[in-house]
């Protein structure tokens, strides 16, 4: 009796966990999920095309290719696709030179338009044998062909006629994980860090594999393991050879590992009394540390470097600045091939002057003065990863250096992993700024890509939000925004639009029924984080240290520009923070042709209004409603914006997997009442300035402002 029990209660466990598993795998697939093409006109014209893959080449990039090329195509044509037939239809697969002299003269023309790691993929017809050539100049870039034709039948293109050369706009297409050596993830919202130090060198995590296959799918080529914020130890043999197995997985699919380098580690872990980069004892310690990395790592790809930034260590710290530090370590790095990226991301303590502009104060003049293998790394906007910044006036302002820029893909500032926002519309905004530098069309995109002043170097970073969780990021959502990094700092000019459009169909479906709807959510996404969040050009008004939520209120940290009331500046006459002509002159900074819009405040664009200017409650907006009751309308619009996403999203539920389904269902829901806590802390302490009652259509608060002040998060993530 009691074994029958047993029998079916491990029956149904054994059928309820391949249940799970089978729809947790679907959240672990990313977007590489080669869902099965439906359409049966499809399926016969696809699998006519692709019946045989062929590749005479052998290396461990090109093994991979073919056989995530079979396996894909395998996957999403099912029993169309057999491989050992002898067919007509072929895929060649294969590095430039290993076609056949026919081929090579047909290509020719295209291949010298490819740069590297770009590839062609191009159908010829001769009679009636068809043969879709998949080449380039190194197997990374057959690598990237692959993932690029796997692209077109995932998303439900032709793949008939086909004529694409492509080839990456940025050299560093680069993730940073902020993780810290005991495993937590500084603003990591999606579990702990996936780097099992404690196991490694000898245990390699299937994950780690899959990672690199997920990054190399979207043309990412770099690492950086650890947190900006640097512990010495990562420089150690006892962590180098860690770091070695974890670059040996990632190699063939293209990826280098960097490293983060804490500026005083000659000291923490070299014994010695100094950092100063000019002592000779310590750049002979930096040189040997060099090349100890180099004998482990031989590809190993330089150094992110946090200096004299928040209580960093840095050359400040020896009268020096930050070209004496960035280039010492680059002169110790140059004859390895690595590269030191400097971050700009600094501000002063000792300056009352207005934080938005102490990186471009600190850092312009210093153009023309760096190593040529140094890259300094600029944040989006001159803040910090806020829902809405304008560009960074660094963009444009420094000819002579090549400028990275930093994304944040985690969502320190943007509701974690909690809230549905697409980024890559954030990122959009900020490429296609036109920063003037050059006249009209110096966009930062061109500036990022090197294109403007002809830089060797040049590359976009983004702050990984990658994390143990099984779907990796946290929210099925938010794996868009590790896509759309990839696919940007691939090409910067592409579409946000486009982005949205080919996750979705790799991600979920190709239902026009389910697409199209979706991809409006997402796009309007950011749209209405900012509106429930800081419209009108508000910024850092989060609470403290976590930045989860509200606090506007806050004032009494140590530092003025660690304080919301330091960047909002409410009081009886206004709000905002002048940082036009009257004020602290930050519109200076940026080239007259926007310098002149941003500090007009009829020509500055309603979304930055409060971020350059402190405006009376009755400034009249130009839909004609008064400052105080625009805000208010547009903190109800965002809450309401959240609304219409539950209802279009919960039409969803024939399209989606179950699991997936609920998860957003359950994840809008929070977002939805915390669209509203936003709401109401912000309007309710705002109004204690303004004295003016809100206008109709926008719902009045639950709780009083003490309720909202009170309110405490002792273990937040991500801190
Ligand atoms: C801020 C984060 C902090 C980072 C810092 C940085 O709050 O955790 O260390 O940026 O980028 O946004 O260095």
């Amino acid at each position: 009796m009691k074994s029958i029990f047993f029998r079916k209660w491990y029956f149904w466990m054994c059928v309820l966990s391949t249940y799970f598993s089978l729809y947790a795998q679907k959240d672990y697939k990313l977007w590489l999920q080669y869902t099965p093409i439906t359409n049966p006109e499809t399926v016969a014209n696809y699998w006519e095309n692709v019946q045989n893959v062929i590749s005479t080449e052998n290396s461990e990039t090109l093994n991979i290719a073919r056989s995530e090329l079979k396996e894909g195509l395998k996957s999403m044509l099912g029993d169309h696709f057999d491989i050992s037939k002898k067919a007509d239809n072929i895929i060649v697969l294969g590095s430039f030179k290993s076609l056949n002299e026919k081929m090579k003269n047909q290509l020719k023309y295209d291949f010298d338009k490819i740069k590297k790691d770009g590839f062609i993929i191009k159908t010829l017809i001769e009679k009636d044998l068809k043969t879709t050539v998949i080449t380039a100049k190194n197997d990374i870039g057959v690598l990237y062909g692959v993932f690029n034709f796997l692209r077109l039948i995932q998303t439900n293109k032709s793949i008939e006629k086909l004529n694409i050369i492509d080839s990456p706009k940025t050299d560093i297409r680069i993730l940073n994980h902020w993780d810290n050596l005991d495993g937590t993830v500084e603003r990591g919202y999606a579990g702990s860090s996936i780097w099992n130090w404690q196991k490694l060198p000898e245990f390699i995590d299937q994950r780690y594999i899959d990672y690199a296959r997920a990054n190399a799918s979207i043309g990412i080529n770099g690492t950086v393991l650890n947190n900006v914020n640097a512990n010495a130890l990562i420089l150690t043999p006892h962590y180098i050879e860690k770091v070695a197995a974890l670059a040996d997985t990632f190699r063939s699919y293209g990826i280098k590992v960097y490293l983060t380098a804490r500026f005083s580690a000659p000291i923490e872990i070299g014994g010695l009394k100094t950092a100063d980069p000019s002592n000779p004892e310590v750049i002979k310690w930096w040189k040997e540390k060099a090349n100890e990395l180099y004998k482990a790592i031989p590809d190993f790809g330089g150094f992110v470097v946090k200096a004299n930034s928040e209580g960093q260590p840095g050359p400040q710290n020896y009268g020096k600045n930050h070209v004496d530090g960035a280039n010492m370590l680059a002169d110790v790095l140059a004859p390895h091939g690595g590269i030191v990226m400097w971050r700009a991301f600094v501000y002063s303590e000792h300056d009352a002057n207005d934080r938005a502009k102490q990186a471009y104060s600190e850092f312009v003049p210093y153009d023309g003065k760096f190593k040529e293998n140094v890259l300094v790394q600029v944040k989006n906007g001159p803040i910090d990863f806020q829902p809405r910044e304008p560009f960074h006036p660094m963009f444009g302002a420094m000819t002579k250096t090549p400028l990275m820029i930093e994304f944040q893909i985690t969502q320190e500032y943007l509701g974690f992993s909690t809230h549905l926002v697409f980024l890559p519309k954030l990122y959009e905004e900020v490429l296609q700024s036109d920063t003037f530098s050059e006249g009209k069309g110096a966009t930062v995109a061109k500036i990022v890509s090197g294109k403007i002043n002809d830089h060797v170097l040049s590359g976009m970073a983004g702050v990984a939000n990658i994390g143990s969780d099984l779907n990796w990021c946290g929210h099925p959502f938010a794996q868009a925004n590790w896509y759309g990094f990839g696919r940007l700092a691939w090409n910067p000019d592409l579409s946000a639009d486009s982005i949205a459009n080919e996750w979705l169909r790799m991600t979920f479906s190709n239902e026009e029924n389910f697409v199209k709807p979706i991809q409006k959510l997402m796009l309007q996404s950011r749209e209405t984080v900012v509106n429930y969040m800081t419209p009108l050009g508000l910024h850092h008004i989060m609470a403290t240290n976590h930045h989860y939520g509200p606090g506007p209120w806050v004032s009494n940290l140590s530092r003025p520009e660690w304080n919301p009331t330091y960047y909002h500046k409410a009081d009886a006459n206004g709000i905002g923070f002048d940082r036009s002509d009257t004020g602290s002159r930050a519109t200076a900074q940026y080239f007259p042709e926007i310098a002149k819009q941003f500090n007009d405040i009829k020509k500055c664009p309603e979304t930055y209004l409060l971020w350059f200017h402190h405006l009376p409650w009755d400034y009249e907006l130009k839909n004609g409603k008064t400052l105080w009751n625009g805000l208010a309308l547009q903190y109800q619009q965002g809450v309401n914006e959240v609304h219409d996403m539950q209802a279009t999203w919960n039409r969803m539920q024939a399209y989606v997997d179950e699991t997936r389904f609920k998860e957003v269902q359950m994840l809008l829901k929070i977002q939805y009442e915390e669209a509203k806590w936003w709401r109401d802390a912000c309007l309710l302490y705002f109004q204690q300035f303004s004295k003016k009652t809100l206008p109709d259509g926008v719902e009045k608060a639950a709780h009083n402002l003490n309720y909202y002040q009170s309110l405490q998060f002792p273990f937040a993530p991500g801190i």
